[in-house]
């Protein structure tokens, strides 16, 4: 059954967020819309106790899990009680939500699914339950954005649009990575980027464990990775330390996932049918392991060697010494517990940017080139990689590496992760599969706005918070294709699908790291979902109007992709020559508790700024205070850590709120430049 992707068709009643028609990201490959709506929790609320929904949510065996979460998900949300029942037949049952895989088109695959949604019932059904999963998904898509409510929203009309909907995925790997080294992001923190991964129908969470400044996964054989791995004396990335969150009370900062944690993690992520393929880097960007456990470094006299340290750095980071055998039995210790906690089919070893300095100068490492007659670091690399590669195979997993794993030509028994752009169309004509992660589209951590103009060191130009260098805007995210150009047809079932890393360097804070992903997640979910015939990115950028109004929903924090609001600006006559105190009055920007951010950003003039302090005043009366100095100038605010991060503990309706800052010109006054009221920190 071929159906026209008919879309924007009717008006709908008292559905003002979705009054231009069905706002689904990633947009579905056939969708109708339909005369009518359902309407879903009829029965007025009895105070004090949860409403009994009218309607029921019926399931089969297989949809049970899929049915529970939703009844769970609309609990919150609406405040009403849905009763899941058992229901084995597979016809539309009226008054309910049906959810089956009975009788479902066997061509949808193990993600596909088709929606019915009719004025008395809506039925969903599907081959496999991640279906029936997604199915659920684009049901609450087609509710106002309040059902992603964290609590129960008052004088909603629940209705959906009817719809028919056949519907699945063009890749199987919809990823997404978070780096939880270089910035730790807790337990409660990973969950609700996993809910919003589960909203974008995105399946594969890759999930980076360590590296250079820090271990943060429980390993019971090798206790030292967490105890002296997971923690170091500060933030890093000379960023504002009162960004950060994870904080520990002896002064230090960091953390680990527990053993325990690891597995409430996975079995949140299973049971939105999200796989997590966890990283453990090898074998560079291995400071925090080799900082715990020295032994497995080179070691020799001429190495850059220890005493190693927790480390910012990636080229100059710590390097295993792959020639020994007590190395090898050390990362396969490691990777044993790794895989008793993750079960997913991927294991990923990390690879990149090795530094090779000490293999160069080890007796030991050159052995070993030597007994594989070559001199090339590269090749030594390859060999290592085979090695672990093989081991993995015969663990029952499959190994996946970064680019460089294949730079000494191609290891078999794995997959390959190509953030360079180097290696797709090698690996996958070899019929190894292929993850694209290029650095240049898909990096999300880095720009989203600015200027690629440059600023005259070839550097672009934001507003934003200090980044990567690079600028992502949210057009070429959308506009990615990842199936290479040069990748002959016969080949093109190799690329299992592209994902958007985001690497933590800046990025302290969960605020921050929403601003960051968030709306270029979307992006990245409809690349991976939708047919590329299908994408049209006006289209796109109006449902993502809605799409934004869901996050909120959900408390996630997003890129406006424009400017922030201004708490005021500043001119040369306004610059005083030697610290002196200015104060903007930014009672219209101040909407309620929490943090009440501030960025000085230059924007014209021969000289910088100079910022002592800032300090947020309620009523006249100093409430919090960020004592760092910064220093603006050439537009930029990547660096000199010109943002300031004040708390405000409790709003009071109705006061005055100032912002002060101790402020002078640098090298002269004559600067103008905005203060921004970012929702970042
Ligand atoms: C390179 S991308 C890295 C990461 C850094 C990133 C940004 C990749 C495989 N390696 O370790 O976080 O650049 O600095």
């Amino acid at each position: 059954m071929k159906f026209a992707l008919i879309r924007f068709i009717l008006p709908l009643v008292a559905l003002p967020a979705l009054a231009a028609g069905p706002a689904l990201i990633p947009l579905p490959q056939q969708m109708q819309v339909r005369p009518g709506v359902f309407t879903l929790c009829a029965t007025p609320p009895v105070p004090g106790m949860p409403a009994q929904a009218t309607t029921r949510i019926l399931v089969d065996a297989a949809s049970a899990p899929v049915g529970d979460y939703l009844a769970a998900l609309l609990l919150r949300s609406t405040g009403c009680q849905f009763q899941v029942r058992t229901n084995t037949g597979s016809a539309a049952v009226r008054g309910a939500i049906l959810l089956t895989t009975t009788n479902a088109l066997p061509s949808l695959g193990t993600e596909g699914y088709e929606l019915t949604v009719a004025p008395d019932s809506v039925v969903i059904r599907a081959p496999a339950p991640a279906g029936v999963f997604y199915g659920v998904q684009s049901l609450l898509q087609l509710l106002p954005p309040e059902v992603l409510s964290l609590q129960a929203a008052r004088n909603v009309r629940w209705t959906a649009p009817c719809v028919y909907i056949q519907d699945q995925p063009r890749f199987s790997w919809r990823g997404w990575m978070l780096d939880s080294v270089r910035h730790f992001f807790t337990k409660d923190e990973v969950k609700q980027l996993i809910d919003a991964m589960a909203l974008n129908k995105l399946n594969t969470f890759h999930w980076h464990l360590d590296d250079d400044s820090g271990w943060r996964v429980e390993i019971k054989k090798w206790p030292l990775l967490t105890q002296v791995g997971a923690w170091r004396t500060n933030t890093m990335f000379a960023l504002n330390p009162r960004a950060s969150t994870t904080w520990r009370e002896d002064g230090n900062y960091g953390g680990f996932y527990t053993q325990d944690d690891v597995r409430e993690i996975v079995a949140y992520a299973t049971q939105r049918y999200i796989t997590i393929v966890p990283e453990i880097e090898m074998p560079g960007h291995s400071s925090a392991a080799l900082a715990a456990y020295p032994q497995f470094a080179c070691g020799c006299l001429t190495c850059s060697n220890g005493p190693y340290s927790l480390s910012v750095t990636s080229y100059v980071g710590g390097v295993f010494c792959i020639a020994r055998p007590e190395t090898t039995a050390f990362l396969k210790d490691v990777l044993t517990e790794v895989m008793g906690l993750f079960p997913g089919p991927y294991i990923h070893i990390g690879g990149d940017e090795v530094n090779f300095g000490n293999w160069n100068k080890h007796t030991l490492d050159q052995q070993a080139t030597n007994a594989l007659g070559t001199a090339s670091m590269q090749v030594y690399q390859g060999y290592f990689a085979q090695q672990m590669a093989n081991w993995i195979k015969d663990q029952g997993r499959t190994m996946i590496g970064w680019s460089e794993i294949m730079n000494g030509g191609l290891v078999t028994n794995t997959a390959m992760m190509d953030w360079l752009n180097t290696m797709a169309v090698r690996t996958a004509t070899n019929r190894q599969y292929v993850v694209m992660a290029a650095s240049a589209t898909l990096y999300i951590n880095k720009w989203e706005t600015g200027s690629s103009a440059g600023d005259g060191n070839g550097v672009v130009w934001s507003n934003e918070p200090p980044a990567q260098s690079g600028y992502v805007p949210l057009t070429n995210v959308y506009a990615y294709e990842p199936i290479p150009a040069a990748l002959p047809a016969a080949y093109t079932n190799y690329i299992l699908g592209a994902e958007g890393p985001c690497w933590t360097e800046w990025i302290p804070s969960l605020l921050n790291m929403q601003f960051r992903i968030f709306p270029r997640l979307s992006a990245i979910a409809e690349v991976d979902w939708t047919p590329a015939a299908l994408k049209n990115w006006t289209d796109f950028t109006n449902r993502l109007q809605v799409q934004k109004q869901r996050y909120a929903r959900m408390g996630i924090n997003y890129n406006p992709s424009a400017p922030p609001p201004q708490a005021g600006t500043w001119t040369p006559t306004q610059t005083p020559a030697t610290y002196s105190t200015r104060s903007w009055d930014i009672t219209s920007t101040v909407t309620g508790p929490g943090e009440v951010n501030a960025s000085f950003c230059w924007k014209a003039g021969a000289n910088g700024l100079d910022i002592a302090w800032a300090a947020l005043l309620e009523n006249g009366v100093e409430v919090d205070r960020d004592t760092h100095a910064g220093f603006t100038y050439s537009g930029k605010i990547t660096t000199n850590r010109p943002a300031y991060v004040l708390r405000l503990p409790a709003y009071r309706r109705g006061a005055t709120y100032t912002l002060s800052a101790s402020v002078q010109g640098h090298g002269g006054t004559n600067s103008t430049g905005i203060v921004y009221r970012p929702n970042w920190d």
